[in-house]
């Protein structure tokens, strides 16, 4: 019958069909993606599934981890795997012939209290391939090297601080109608356009040194198959894009920071062993990612790092590794797309990323409405971590039930949550440096 009517209709009715089927397919789809979206991204605690978290503290063959030694020798390598070729995907081993050039001339600057600087870090011989540049503030009231906060930005060095003696990055900039950014071109339209998010003179006054990186002078943040940033330096014969199990941009900023720290091991006003390194969100998951990979930062701050970062998968609460995985392909390796809507599957969660950064100092920091980057799962991703550090011989985390609205914990696990949005408030930077003060002034 329905093909006896199909034949019989007229050319103009069965594009009209054909037009309404299609638009009655993609209403079908589309209503489908929002659905998913909307189910997927889940606020309520009460749908939070039963899950069951891997034990930091058991070997891959099931015995325990009773001694640091134990911990360090056999537990640590085998969780920094998991997070290798699971979801961040390796650093390549290679070394790069980075060389370091004090770029733009020391100058005194707000009244006379800092120094600004600016380093380039060159990643290829010849200084036309990719670079980055360093740029730092150091107090002129010290009479030793100074401990100092290291932590990348979003739009290019200029954008925090009104400074005009910063020089603005000609790499791939987001476009922001706000500040006339165009043709992801930076400008000096948008000089101290994000100063709110860093409370430099504030860092100064309290006696540290500060030092930022724009990440897009390391990998633009847009998925373009790995060929521009500094991936194409480690790709060996023809190689295309990183293997399934070879670092994404996450691994790539993160590497970026150790870079940095290779320069401050040869810069004499700043004291290496002191330096703090820190990230807002994408920035705060590679502020991990980095000091777990490298020893030598003193402390890592997670600010409002969410999925990926220090909220636990398996919660499912806010982005999951699903979303995050389709939103942003890029960030982590290939291995990681199969655990998108399965994290049950995982053999790792948050707190382990967190449990190899043991002993050193972690503080963990959450927005009261962030709940896309799930503060409970942020806090959780703490606590569980608490039982390497206590194996280790520091106090870990020192409450086990979230503490109420800005109400800072500074045990060697540290964590707040303070009011309002996705974000970095001179709040958290006080906290910053209270923390930083406990674990490496006092
Ligand atoms: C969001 C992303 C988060 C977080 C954030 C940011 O879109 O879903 O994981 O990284 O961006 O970096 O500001």
């Amino acid at each position: 019958m329905t093909t006896y009517c199909y034949k019989t209709t007229n050319m103009k009715t069965s594009i009209k069909s054909v037009t309404l089927i299609c638009f009655f397919i993609l209403f079908h789809l589309l209503s489908e993606t929002v659905l998913a979206q909307a189910v997927k991204a889940n606020y309520d605690e009460s749908q939070v599934p039963a899950y069951t978290l891997p034990n930091p503290l058991m070997l891959n063959n099931g015995k325990p981890v009773s001694d640091s030694k134990t911990w360090f020798e056999k537990r640590r390598p085998e969780i920094l795997t998991m997070f290798e070729e699971q979801m961040f995907g390796k650093t390549p081993s290679a070394k790069l012939p980075v060389s370091f050039e004090i770029t733009s001339k020391p100058a005194s600057v707000f009244g006379g209290k800092a120094t600004r600087k600016e380093v380039t870090a060159y990643f290829t011989p010849n200084k036309k391939g990719p670079s980055m540049v360093i740029l730092m503030y150091l107090p002129n009231n010290r009479s030793e090297p100074v401990p100092l906060f290291l932590g990348m930005n979003f739009n290019g060095n200029h954008t925090v601080n009104a400074d005009s003696g910063i020089s603005i990055t000609k790499n791939w900039v987001e476009n922001d109608k706000n500040f006339r950014v165009e043709n992801n071109t930076a400008n000096s339209f948008s000089r101290g356009s994000r100063s709110n998010r860093w409370a430099i003179e504030r860092i100064i006054e309290r006696g540290y040194g500060l030092a930022t990186i724009y990440y897009g002078d390391l990998d633009p943040d847009y998925n373009d198959g790995f060929q521009n940033g500094i991936h194409p330096l480690f790709y060996k014969n023809n190689q295309q894009k990183p293997a399934p199990n070879e670092w994404g941009s996450i691994g790539a900023w993160a590497w970026g920071l150790s870079r940095a720290m290779d320069y401050f091991e040869k810069d004499k006003d700043v004291d290496s062993k002191k330096i703090v390194v820190l990230g807002h969100s994408r920035l705060g998951k590679a502020a991990l990612w980095a000091g777990v990979q490298d020893q030598r930062f003193a402390i890592v701050i997670s600010n409002n790092s969410g999925c990926g970062g220090a909220a636990l998968s398996k919660r499912i609460f806010g982005e999951t590794v699903g979303i995050i995985n389709k939103s942003f392909p890029h960030w982590f390796c290939d291995n990681f797309k199969q655990y998108s809507d399965n994290e049950a599957s995982l053999s790792f969660d948050q707190h382990m990323l967190v449990s190899l950064i043991a002993p050193r100092p972690i503080y963990i920091a959450s927005a009261q409405e962030d709940l896309w980057a799930d503060p409970q799962g942020e806090f959780l991703g703490g606590l569980y971590a608490s039982p390497v550090y206590k194996l280790l011989g520091t106090d870990g985390l020192s409450v086990i039930e979230r503490p109420g609205i800005s109400q800072p914990v500074l045990s060697t696990i540290g964590y707040h949550i303070r009011p309002g949005k996705h974000d970095v408030t001179s709040y958290d930077w006080e906290q910053y440096m209270n923390f930083a003060d406990k674990w490496l002034k006092e």
